[in-house]
């Protein structure tokens, strides 16, 4: 039977395709930047032959072109378990939960995305979901009157609906009800000119939170941004503006340097939209919304518990010196003191790795040594050539970065306190499912790659 179906992985990467073209025409800057992405990215592998052959070696070198993440907000509980089901059909799991409450933004989050080795080569595309906390709007009259307008919405199509069903119950889809299914799921992400609400409650949605207006007042949660990955984003930032697209003043997450670490990011603002309002009293309303913004990424080095530790702590001891103001005024200040706090986190591969700072995958070179055998310490099988050790790259997100994201495209008159209030037992309740631990994932590949490395040398042994 299962012969029938088309894989989980092939779905997620047509579904990734089929977004990517459908954000390209709603959004015009995506597609000059899909561009730049693409050039910049040819130059850095042109120019480091070296990387581009172990790229090459590890499969990656295939992913970076398609890879990309996306982001929508949710309104209710039954949209997010809905979406769970939804995104399962293409292979994509919940991994981690990000309180973003913290940083004046009233939502939680999760990432769907691939989790085994194999189908992040595949195709990697993630998805960050947030869900809406309206127990964080202090007003109970808007509350209550922003939880029945998202309760008689409906964000899925009933032909997806049907599909989900029947993957959940047949254990997968065939080539034909995969096909559909893509088409009937990107329904979900797509913009919406007609406002559902009035003009005057979108105005009182707006003045509790532009968040809040934006998840509230349409019929479905739009792709907010799509993002593709580039292998140098100072280049891509520099290069923004003579592509007509102007970014945020700073990069977020770590500095530049030798090794790349966790992820860094960079956006550009959001476009004014024309809205149609729900006529009210009579009258049609026609007004703008800004929601949808285009972003880059670099990804590099999964960290371990430890590495993250020092990395969150060099960032608080970067903003507590310098806050990048939202108007770029200190960008250059800021960045320059992110490098210097960031000198204290190694930077070359070898003490990364010794400082179990970050994850490494581990493959047989082929080189054969008598002195070793498959059972000798990694470290020597390490010096000895015969095994090798390459980063393993972070899929996931950061919340600082995230919270900044939000800000830089929301308007600075968004940032508003809300105090730390995480509440992961309620996500999941929500979710009606428990959320990955990021860590135990990358873990789990560093471990399996080691016991392969050791099988392939215990086999040429033999
Ligand atoms: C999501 C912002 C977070 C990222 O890359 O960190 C995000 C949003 O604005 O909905 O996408
Ligand atoms: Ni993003």
């Amino acid at each position: 039977m299962s012969g029938e179906f088309v894989s989980s992985d092939q779905i997620r990467s047509w579904f990734s395709a089929a977004m990517s073209g459908m954000y390209r025409e709603e959004v015009p800057a995506y597609g000059t930047l899909l561009d730049l992405v693409k050039e910049v990215n040819e130059g850095y592998l042109d120019a480091h032959a070296e990387e581009k052959e172990r790229l090459g070696q590890l499969g990656e070198l295939e992913r970076i072109g398609d890879e990309r993440h996306g982001a929508i907000r949710l309104g209710t509980a039954d949209e997010l378990s809905t979406i769970r089901r939804l995104f399962a059909v293409m292979g994509m799991e919940p991994v981690g939960y990000y309180d973003l409450s913290v940083a004046g933004v009233p939502v939680h989050s999760t990432a769907f995305r691939p989790i085994r080795d194999e189908s992040l080569k595949a195709n990697p595309f993630r998805v960050f979901t947030s869900l809406l906390r309206l127990d964080l709007i202090a007003d109970e009259k808007l509350r209550n009157e922003a939880a029945q307008i998202l309760a008689i919405r409906q964000i899925f199509t009933p032909g997806c609906i049907a599909l989900i069903e029947k993957a959940e119950a047949n254990g997968g889809l065939s080539a034909a009800d995969g096909e559909n299914f893509v088409n009937e799921a990107l329904e979900t992400f797509r913009w919406h000119t007609q406002a559902s609400v009035s003009a005057s409650m979108y105005q009182k949605l707006h003045d509790a939170h532009r968040l809040i207006a934006d998840v509230v007042s349409f019929r479905g949660p739009h792709i907010n941004h799509l993002t593709p990955r580039t292998l140098d984003i100072d280049k891509v930032q520099t290069l923004m503006p003579e592509h007509g697209i102007t970014p945020k003043a700073v990069v977020e997450g770590p500095p530049t340097r030798n090794v790349p670490i966790l992820l860094r990011q960079t956006s550009f603002k959001a476009l004014q939209e024309m809205v149609d309002f729900v006529v009210a009293d009579g009258k049609a309303e026609a007004g703008r919304h800004t929601a949808r913004f285009g972003e880059i990424e670099q990804r590099g080095l999964a960290l371990t518990p430890k590495g993250q530790a020092l990395y969150d702590r060099l960032l608080a001891e970067t903003r507590a010196k310098v806050t990048p103001a939202a108007d770029g005024s200190n960008a250059a200040e800021y960045m320059s003191t992110l490098s210097e706090t960031f000198a204290e986190f190694p930077d070359d591969l070898e003490t990364l790795r010794r400082e179990k700072l970050g994850y490494f995958r581990y493959t047989a070179t082929g080189k054969t040594d008598a002195s070793v055998t498959a059972a000798s310490d990694l470290d020597t099988l390490l010096s000895a050539g015969v095994i090798a050790a390459d980063p393993i790259v972070y899929e996931d997100f950061l919340p600082v970065s995230a919270a900044g994201i939000f800000q830089s495209n929301l308007g600075d008159e968004a940032a508003q306190a809300f105090s730390a209030n995480p509440n992961r037992d309620r996500f999941e309740a929500d979710l009606g499912a428990s959320v990955k631990d990021l860590y135990q994932l990358y873990a789990e590949i560093e471990a399996s790659s080691l016991a392969r490395a050791r099988a392939k040398l215990a086999l040429a042994a033999a």
